[in-house]
């Protein structure tokens, strides 16, 4: 079977619904030649809204459906009549989706980035932003009846509805995120600190799409951390998965650096380090600016511990903490750390 596609990016094209126009129209009674003015006024037009659900963590839907389009007000009608309203169209997007404007067609979502700031971030479950508002209905004759206009001609229009391109991109919203060579043990440390269930197994790449564990220190306090696919040499020049999954870190705080310190598929840890501190440098200054710690995974394997003594010399400003995501050995110390570090109060 194919494997669905995830997309974390996407350019759509939004469109609220017109507003209705108001009317001229006089009541028709028998053997009355001209009633009163009873023309209604339009319907309002619907929004296009989108709105946060945190069961979503993609873009794939609007990739297939990237024209949204909300119904427009219906005219008013006689009888003093309101035209229908058009209905809103709400659309659900994962919590994390920033939204740029995009009226330049065919711009890279890395330009609009340094071009502008997102008008719109999207972040808590429920929370709802009118990205195209509608038009608001015209008024009828009805209400332009005076002592001195009886009979009035008067009316308005709809308004148009609001519409134009955006960009909507998906950043995942952690306290932590991961970043380590493939099969480093990322997806297994999420495992065993969060209730996530991503996959493991052992061989690189098993990581394909980004995902978010909840990190329980204990009733009251919390963190997220971010699991995302494995970094190799030259990521930033599209190799491996490339550095694309990096967005999804770039709302962390903490960097988690997860090596393979037993160095089991021929590597050498330090210049794992090296080399994931030189590709993040490479994405943006700013993510290598961050607070950052090592994971010394695998600590369960013959020669971590000598791998171990020689990381800390060469790293000694930074903290290096050993665990095993098979045995759990050192994981409720990286917990406690976890904690201090970034844990937050559930609110
Ligand atoms: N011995 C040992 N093996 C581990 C440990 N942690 C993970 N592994 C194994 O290492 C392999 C890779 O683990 P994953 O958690 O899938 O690694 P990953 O970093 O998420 O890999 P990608 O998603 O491919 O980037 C699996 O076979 C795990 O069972 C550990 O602490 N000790
Ligand atoms: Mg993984």
């Amino acid at each position: 079977m194919k494997k669905r596609q995830f997309v974390d990016h996407v350019r759509i094209y939004v469109r609220a619904g017109d507003g209705g126009n108001g009317i001229v129209h006089f009541r028709r009674e028998k053997y009355v030649p001209k009633g009163g003015p009873d023309g209604g006024d339009g319907g309002d037009g619907g929004d296009v809204v989108l709105k946060v659900a945190s069961d979503t963590d993609n873009l794939t839907h609007l990739f297939f459906k990237s024209r949204l389009i909300a119904k427009s007000g219906a005219h008013g009608q006689g009888r003093g009549k309101h035209g229908k309203s058009g209905r809103e169209l709400v659309v659900r997007v994962p919590p994390g989706t920033l939204i740029y404007e995009s009226d330049r067609p065919g711009i890279s979502i890395e330009d609009l980035k340094l071009e502008g700031k997102p008008i719109a971030d999207l972040t808590t479950n429920g929370e709802q932003f009118v990205i195209a508002k509608a038009g608001k209905g015209g008024k009828g004759n009805v209400h332009f009846k005076s002592s001195t206009n009886q009979a009035p001609q008067e009316h308005t229009l709809g308004e148009k509805g609001e519409e134009g391109f955006f960009y909507l991109e998906l950043r995942q919203i952690g306290d932590a995120g991961f970043v380590g060579f493939p099969n480093a043990g990322k997806s297994s440390l999420l495992s065993v600190l969060s209730a996530a269930k991503p996959k493991v197994a052992n061989y690189p790449f098993t990581t394909l799409q980004p995902s978010i564990g909840v990190v329980e220190f204990n009733s009251v306090r919390r963190a997220t951390v971010a699991d995302i696919p494995g970094i190799i040499e030259g990521a930033h020049e599209n190799v491996g998965l490339g550095h694309d999954f990096l967005r999804h870190i770039m709302r962390c705080k903490l960097l988690l650096f997860v090596v393979d310190i037993a160095g089991i598929d021929m590597r050498d840890p330090i210049e794992d380090i090296q080399t994931l501190r030189k590709e993040i440098k490479l994405y943006s200054d700013e993510l290598a600016s961050r607070d950052w710690i090592i994971i010394a995974n695998k600590m369960d394997i013959d020669g971590a511990e000598a791998n171990f003594g020689i990381l800390k010399s060469r790293f000694s400003r930074i903290e290096i903490i050993g665990v095993s995501a098979l045995t759990r050995h050192g994981i409720e110390s990286l917990k406690g750390r976890l904690e201090e570090l970034i844990g937050k109060e559930v609110s």
